[in-house]
């Protein structure tokens, strides 16, 4: 699919003040590339004692208080978790740290997506009171639980939430609240994802439970931080963005993963993955490992994925990473399918208006509804515009949606300001993406109150796309040993782009692999230094000259280590 957007390249500014701060054996192309992101020499060799202190978020030592409180009467803990990689990791960290503490009964529950949707709904709350716990702990999700929590403590149990999503007006009255983001809470870091607020509690309960005595403070502490590779797996898989306090966190769990520190159940996800967790990055964890834990909850339950991470034998994490990896097969085919027939619907309607259109509201009866966000996000992309994509539900008569939105439309903001019109409409989300649940009946409505009310707020925001670029590479910069430099400088992810440069360059030999990819020699425009290229999925070969967008890789393709250029756009001239 051809994208529609203009695409305008700018190229980041660099601050010479933090540039000229970084050590003189830092290559200077990586000195440029963290100065234009704002992060200091400092934090480059940040470890695990400079995160935010574990006391700083103030609601967590409230919560480790009650349940150490609670310790020696040894209480029957149900964690409560969500059917995504946040909450799948959120809720095996907690599983394992509360057992390696000693609390002998904890067990969790995560809804399925099919039957109850997300959060500790009434629904939940009830199946979750069924074995009778004495406290009931929510991890990445619950802040909006109002009528849950006040289900559970009705029926006798005690709510402990932990959540890193935006509360509403009306907070549950629980026992204790965790979340950054509440009103008030003064902790810095608001990007903290829901597996970081579960670390938090956990570190604070670890310190006050050695403060009473209950184990040396030492073992508790390490319990903590053997859970490292899950916090950076859940705050890679999120999205959240990487400030300097998650950075440090995911770098700490990916150093563990490198030196074969982790869980078996990454092990054996890295090894269906076919990626080597000696060399882990955090790209791995977001496009290689998460969508296979992901795929657990899109198409089945959760449950799969957090037993995978709660393995202690390795024959068992094999089996199950299998099954994962199995399942996301099912859904890449999945989701192919649905996409192409997006794209079809994309192409009727140009052929109906000719025009492009501010929004797209997509729905065919035969999609599946653990995959309509991954279509919104590709239409969003593909057209520039907002996009929501819709499937017929589980539930008789009704329709789950997920919406994508772009920068200056507050997508949530849509969704509450069209409710009143749209009978049966139920929404949830934030300013990027958005749920919703509505009867087939109101789709018409749905659809026409969502477009035209996008239109209107879409008065000046123009769609195109800008590309951030790091200049140019001279031909001396095009190395290995640098591309390595710039692999593991930082975890890159959201907040914090790999790094991406832009030079023109002359065409020297160019074939099509496999019908699909673009295989290039390039060189600078009157240099001699011939380097490889590749583009992934561009099967049209390129003019005399070219302007690369690219990031530079290593091939180690026959044991020889190359530098390698890998082009993520074209802008030909
Ligand atoms: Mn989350």
């Amino acid at each position: 699919v051809i994208s529609r957007r203009a695409i305008e390249i700018t190229r980041r500014e660099v601050q010479p003040e933090l540039y000229d701060a970084f050590p003189a054996d830092l290559d200077p192309v990586s000195r440029r590339v963290c100065a234009a992101r704002r992060v200091r020499s400092s934090e480059l060799k940040a470890s695990l004692g400079s995160i935010l202190p574990v006391g700083s978020l103030t609601g967590a030592q409230a919560a480790a208080e009650i349940l150490a409180d609670s310790f020696d009467r040894q209480p029957s803990l149900t964690v409560v978790g969500d059917f995504d990689a946040d909450g799948a990791t959120s809720t095996a960290l907690m599983v394992s740290c509360l057992r390696a503490f000693g609390y002998e009964r904890v067990n969790y529950l995560v809804p399925n997506r099919f039957s109850f949707g997300y959060g500790l709904s009434l629904g939940v709350a009830e199946l979750a009171m069924q074995s009778k716990p004495d406290f009931i702990i929510t991890v990445d999700n619950g802040i909006t639980s109002v009528a849950g929590v006040a289900r559970v403590t009705e029926l006798g149990a005690r709510v402990i939430i932990t959540d890193h999503h935006l509360p509403g007006l009306v907070l549950p009255a629980a026992a204790a609240i965790v979340n950054p983001n509440l009103p008030g809470e003064t902790f810095p870091s608001k990007s903290l994802a829901g597996v970081g607020v579960a670390f938090y509690v956990m570190a604070a309960l670890a310190r006050e439970l050695s403060r009473r005595g209950v184990g040396p403070e030492e073992r508790m502490t390490r319990a903590v931080a053997e859970c490292l590779d899950l916090v950076a797996l859940g705050t890679v898989a999120d999205m959240v963005q990487l400030d300097s306090n998650n950075r440090v966190l995911v770098a700490e769990g990916l150093r563990r993963i490198r030196g074969r520190r982790c869980r078996l159940g990454l092990e054996a996800l890295f090894a269906v993955a076919g990626r080597n967790p000696s060399s882990a990055r955090a790209s791995d964890l977001g496009f290689s490992i998460a969508p296979r834990l992901n795929a657990a909850g899109r198409l089945q339950d959760m449950s799969l994925g957090i037993e995978c991470l709660l393995c202690s034998e390795m024959d068992d994490a094999r089996v199950l990473a299998a099954r994962l990896d199995t399942l996301n097969e099912e859904r890449k085919q999945l989701q192919t399918r649905m996409t192409a027939e997006a794209g079809g619907q994309l192409r009727a309607l140009d052929l109906q208006s000719g025009t492009g259109r501010e929004a797209h509201c997509l729905f065919d009866a035969g999609w599946h509804e653990g995959i309509v966000g991954l279509v919104a996000g590709r239409v969003r992309e593909v057209t520039g515009r907002p996009a929501i994509a819709l499937a017929r539900s589980e539930e008789a008569g009704m329709l789950k949606g997920s919406a994508r939105s772009i920068d200056g439309i507050h997508i949530r903001d849509v969704l509450e300001r069209i409710a009143p019109r749209v009978s049966g409409l139920h929404f949830g989300g934030h300013a990027m993406a958005a749920g919703v649940r509505l009867p087939v009946s109101s789709l018409e409505t749905f659809r026409e109150l969502f477009l035209a009310e996008i239109g209107l707020m879409l008065h000046g925001v123009t769609g195109d796309e800008v590309l951030w670029t790091d200049g140019p590479l001279n031909p001396d910069d095009l190395r290995a040993d640098l591309a390595e430099q710039l692999q593991f400088l930082l975890p890159w992810g959201q907040g914090l782009p790999e790094p991406l440069f832009d030079n023109q360059f002359e065409i020297c030999d160019q074939r099509i692999l496999k019908d699909a990819h673009l295989k290039l020699q390039v060189r600078h425009v009157g240099g001699v230094q011939r380097i490889d290229a590749i583009a992934f999925n561009r099967a049209e070969p390129l003019g005399g000259t070219a302007r690369l967008l690219y990031r530079l890789d290593v091939n180690d393709y026959g044991g020889r280590r190359r530098p390698q250029l890998v082009v993520e756009q074209v802008l030909s001239d």
